[in-house]
């Protein structure tokens, strides 16, 4: 059995569909990092970081006999598509080209917009330079993922991969964001917002969206103690 630990975010819903593609068996843990619950020394100890999602299986311990965490959403999705022999070729041809764009969400991607909502929406103090600087790199990024879709239809080439799962969360929500702003450019994208559609479509996909659902946000918030990585032990109070 998986545990999932997450929340309702681009990269949390990275796992979520991963785990929803594969059709794996695994319970959700909600983490509510509006909250701060990500902080609790129960919850760092396998989130060093302090960052959903973490994943813990039962099936990979170490010496105590304590589930192996496994941390960062890429690591997830290639300890995934590993186990599973799916979503990542094994020809070296193809392998390079997924992890290349799975790396570039990770790098670019993932952080420009993440910075981008932070000064837009969250920052104390408005920053104009900040939030015009994200956005430029924002959307200059949409670009070289709409170049490469205008190439092939999915970022690995022919199939589906963990490139596309990895950029699609990010990806969607940087166009909701940008195309009141910048609307066409975003209409110019045609290669990309045709991706975000066949991704979106995919019925794995919307499950994945949904994780945590309410029920489980519900069922986290009134929990006295939530399970813990090795189902004894407790992470948050
Ligand atoms: N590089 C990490 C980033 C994870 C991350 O930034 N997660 C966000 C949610 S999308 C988070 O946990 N934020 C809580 C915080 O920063 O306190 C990954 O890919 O897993």
């Amino acid at each position: 059995m998986i545990n999932l630990y997450s929340w309702s975010t681009p990269n949390g819903q990275k796992a979520s569909i991963m785990l929803e593609e594969l059709g794996l068996d695994y319970c959700v843990t909600a983490i509510n990092i509006g909250k701060g619950e990500q902080h609790h020394p129960e919850y760092r100890r396998i989130s060093p970081n302090g960052k959903i999602p973490v994943i813990t299986d039962q099936e990979l311990q170490d010496e105590s006999g304590e589930p192996v965490r496994i941390f960062e959403s890429g690591n997830i999705l290639i300890y995934l598509a590993e186990k599973s022999g799916r979503l990542l070729p094994s020809r070296w041809e193809e392998r390079a080209e997924v992890l290349a764009w799975l790396f570039f969400q990770i790098g670019h991607l993932g952080p420009m917009v993440g910075q981008w909502h932070w000064f837009d929406d969250s920052a104390p103090a408005e920053s104009e330079l900040a939030i015009k600087r994200y956005r430029e790199e924002t959307l200059h990024l949409l670009e070289v993922l709409n170049g490469r879709l205008g190439e092939a239809p999915y970022l690995g080439g022919a199939e589906y991969s963990i490139a596309d799962i990895a950029n699609f969360t990010w990806a969607k929500a940087a166009v909701e964001q940008m195309k009141d702003e910048e609307p066409d450019a975003i209409a110019a994208l045609e290669p990309l917002r045709d991706w975000l559609k066949r991704v979106g479509a995919r019925p794995a996909v919307q499950r994945g969206l949904n994780v945590p659902s309410e029920e489980q946000k519900q069922r986290a918030a009134e929990a006295e103690r939530i399970p813990g990585p090795a189902g004894g032990g407790t992470v948050l109070p």
